[in-house]
């Protein structure tokens, strides 16, 4: 293939480069993956209605977001073991946000320490899952804000692992030299890894993080509005709008179609983020019209991690920054912060 030129051509180049278990793992989504499907089908649904005769010259794609001003309106969702889809792994990645100017969520199963991500300098989030292991939490909490993690993003769609068959299929194991930094152990299965993850965290244990954290938490995972307006109460700084990329609950509803219920219930008190699926600047740009602040995508950048390292994650930022640049300038818009629910229609 000739330079990829979009996120569909990393992906084919991703299928080709990685073995059948580590594609299936990144690839596949739970039980049919009816809601793997409906979350990159779903955005083909929402149709632009452009303005033109717009002064587009010296257009930005700059959004803040909890007070940080991100290069575009797409952060780097958190993606366990990248080290697996590519040697240059999580630091890679973080190198390319760094150069974009956005956040990079550091997954809780990072095959990188968290103070050597740091150390790349790209802004950065922490993504934890609740161990069991009350000190392992807080060591890891206490981590995160020591090496300036400015957020903690709380998964709330994973008290349990969703059925992957993919992985059942492929037989899918990770070598002994991937190393789950935060357990400090090689070789884990995602479903080993999470036999040590609490399944009885509750709304409860929210507030003490919102309080005990000193960072912002961010809820990913909520799909409903009441979900959406219990999150403002008990302290979330963010939601996003997520189903973990159609790999837990299979059947739920594709997120762009939760999305405006979830920015009602919150009301302009907190940001609203939102991913699944996106794999164009133009499904970014339809999130924020309807309501999100920014958004986030993972397959996207393992793809271009998979396929070229550090330099394929960059490469994919570019154009996805490119095509969020054109598409609003093509609406009439100069700044993320002028899409607006008019800016977009349904289909049907
Ligand atoms: C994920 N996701 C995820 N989320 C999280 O909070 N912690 C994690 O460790 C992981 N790990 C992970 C691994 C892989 C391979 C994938 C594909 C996804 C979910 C991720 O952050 C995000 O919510 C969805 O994947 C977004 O959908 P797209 O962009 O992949 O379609
Ligand atoms: C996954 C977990 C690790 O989706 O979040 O595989």
């Amino acid at each position: 293939m000739r330079t990829p030129v979009n996120v569909a051509d990393y992906e084919r180049l991703a299928k080709e480069t990685l073995d059948p278990g580590a594609w299936g793992y990144y690839a596949g989504g739970a039980g049919d993956e009816l809601t793997l499907r409906e979350n990159e089908a779903a955005w083909a649904r929402w149709c632009f209605r452009p303005r033109v005769l717009v002064d587009v010259a010296g257009a930005a794609t700059t959004v803040t977001v909890l007070g940080q001003e991100l290069g575009l309106p797409l952060l780097i969702a958190p993606v366990a073991f990248q080290r697996m889809a590519h040697e240059d792994g999580e630091a890679g990645t973080a190198r390319a946000a760094r150069d974009a100017g956005t956040i990079m969520c550091v997954s809780t199963m990072t095959t990188t320490p968290l103070d050597e991500v740091a150390a790349q300098g790209s802004l950065r989030w922490f993504q934890l899952y609740v161990f069991r292991d009350e000190g392992l939490n807080r060591s890891l909490v206490d981590q995160a804000r020591e090496h300036g993690y400015t957020g903690l993003v709380l998964t709330v769609d994973a008290p349990v692992l969703g059925l992957r068959e993919r992985d059942l299929r492929t037989g899918f194991t990770i070598s002994p030299d991937i190393t789950v930094a935060s357990l400090g152990r090689g070789g884990l299965t995602p479903l080993e890894a999470f036999a040590m993850v609490s399944p009885s965290v509750t709304w409860h244990d929210v507030e003490r993080f919102a309080i005990e954290a000193g960072l912002p938490v961010v809820l990913k995972g909520i799909q409903t509005a009441e979900d959406a307006f219990l999150a403002v109460e008990h302290g979330a700084a963010a939601i996003v709008v997520s189903n973990h990329g159609g790999r837990q609950l299979d059947g739920v509803r594709a997120t762009i179609d939760l999305l405006p219920e979830c920015v009602e219930a919150v009301d302009g008190r907190i940001p609203v983020l939102i991913d699944g699926g996106i794999r164009r600047g133009t499904d970014v740009v339809k999130a924020l019209a309807l309501g999100a602040r920014a958004a986030l995508a993972a397959r996207p950048f393992v793809w271009g991690l998979a396929t070229g390292g550090e330099a394929g994650v960059r490469h994919v930022l570019e154009l996805l920054r490119e095509e969020i640049r054109v598409s609003l300038a093509l609406l009439g818009c100069t700044s993320p912060e002028q899409l607006r629910p008019e800016h977009v229609a349904r289909r049907d």
